[in-house]
């Protein structure tokens, strides 16, 4: 039995989610969103019938709620049913009374901290509600305290109520400058690792998670996951670039614009070239896709609107193979050959048609390269010469095909 994080990738990374009665850390280099990851995790355990409380030290409850709220996880309801309660450990920092039922008098004293919660966890009703314990922050902690080895002494016997206890833990821990020594003892002292971190490439600055270490796995993915938080809908994975290209007229600007919530088409030389740009949200991901013109005369852009591409989505027409060829040459000169990969096989209905294999014998493709076949939405509304709608069962069947193979 696990919790799911509310993000499919790191779910299927923690084989399945966040073991309950684990202890697990959101560690992450300061600047990077993070908070989400805890909020996530919090509210699909209460929707699943769980128990939570939010230990909060460096903002007020209330704020704590309305990002909740924000996020469309409005937590109200659980509240009302008593299923999930603030401690308050911030108040007192600003010498203004709290609102909530449970608060401390002095938030650098982490006997007293230690006091409030193991009282909580008494209170509980036992293994029938799985209770969760967000600390929001173990940081911030540190920070009051201004002592980290209180913090240490004070993580210890916390894992060790809420291991006896059988409640989940989730702390969050934004790694500034502190001893190596502390924050390598931090993490020892967790069942399960979340590491997020922000690599800075010119002006964008990208943030990945990854799992470092879950003790209910024998083998850890050490895979870096690329991140966005969108709102609503919280965290996603995020391929900040996937191309379509293929020969002109195959259907890159259909293809883009039904899988799209939102899509432009740049026109800049009559109708017929168009660069176009896309942005899906599927299945916990956020992709960014950019259409390259088909046009051989187009050929010396091609390298550039390739670039720095995660993933490539070949639209070929399946009536005309001799655009085949072409379409091998463009994944040459984007210069994404040997990216993840899937081939659009559109119209796919059509007279004349060719089946998937045909199309992977005569492109000489791999068998690990998807091709998908895919079919206008309604025919009756195909106009020539303008994009038109693709059915969204295809269109997701390609998406999901090259999402997963790209991270
Ligand atoms: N019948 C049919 N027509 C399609 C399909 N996909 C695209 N088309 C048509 O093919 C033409 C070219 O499509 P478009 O998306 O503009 O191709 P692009 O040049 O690759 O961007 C348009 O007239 C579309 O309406 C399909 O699955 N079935
Ligand atoms: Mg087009």
């Amino acid at each position: 039995m696990s919790i799911s994080t509310g993000i499919e990738v790191l779910d299927r990374l923690l084989s399945g989610g966040v073991e309950h009665g684990s202890s697990v850390l959101i560690i992450s280099t300061p600047g990077v969103e993070d908070i989400q990851f805890a909020h996530q995790l919090m509210f699909s355990h209460l929707k699943d019938k769980g128990k939570a409380l939010y230990i909060v030290n460096n903002k007020k409850p209330s704020i704590a709620r309305a990002m909740l709220r924000d996020f469309d996880w409005d937590i109200s309801e659980f509240e009302k049913q008593g299923r999930c309660e603030f401690l308050d450990c911030y108040s007192a920092l600003l010498a203004i009374g709290s609102q909530e039922k449970k608060s401390v008098r002095n938030p650098a004293d982490t006997e007293e901290l230690l006091e409030v919660i193991s009282r909580a966890l008494g209170e509980n009703a036992g293994p029938l509600i799985p209770l969760m314990l967000v600390f929001d922050s173990l940081s911030s902690l540190t920070d009051i305290a201004n002592s980290e080895d209180a913090v240490l002494r004070f993580l210890k016997r916390l894992s060790a109520l809420t291991a006896e206890k059988k409640v989940t833990l989730v702390s969050l821990f934004t790694q500034w400058p502190y001893s190596a020594s502390m924050i390598k003892d931090i993490e020892k002292g967790f069942d399960c690792v979340i590491r997020l971190k922000a690599i800075e490439q010119k002006v964008i600055l990208r943030s990945y998670f990854s799992v470092d270490k879950a003790k209910w796995l024998e083998r850890i993915e050490r895979r870096d996951i690329p991140y966005k938080v969108i709102n609503p809908g919280g965290v996603k994975v995020f391929i900040p670039k996937v191309i379509v290209t293929g020969p002109f007229h195959a259907g890159k600007t259909s293809f883009i614009h039904s899988a799209s919530t939102r899509a432009v088409s740049v026109q800049r030389l009559g109708t017929t070239v168009a660069l176009d740009h896309g942005h899906v949200e599927y299945k916990g991901f956020s992709v960014d896709i950019f259409g390259t013109p088909g046009q051989e005369r187009f050929d010396p852009i091609l390298q550039m609107l390739g670039g720095e591409a995660l993933g490539v989505i070949v639209v070929v027409d399946s009536t005309d193979p001799d655009g085949f060829a072409r379409a091998k040459d463009m994944l040459k000169a984007t210069k994404t050959e040997g990216l993840p990969s899937v081939i659009v096989a559109n119209k796919a209905n059509m007279a004349g048609a060719l089946k998937p294999e045909e199309i992977r014998s005569r492109m000489a493709l791999p068998e690990d390269i998807p091709i998908v076949p895919v079919v206008a939405d309604d025919l009756k509304k195909v106009k020539k010469g303008e994009p038109c709608k693709l059915r969204q069962g295809d269109i997701e069947e390609a998406l999901s095909r090259l999402f997963g193979a790209v991270v």
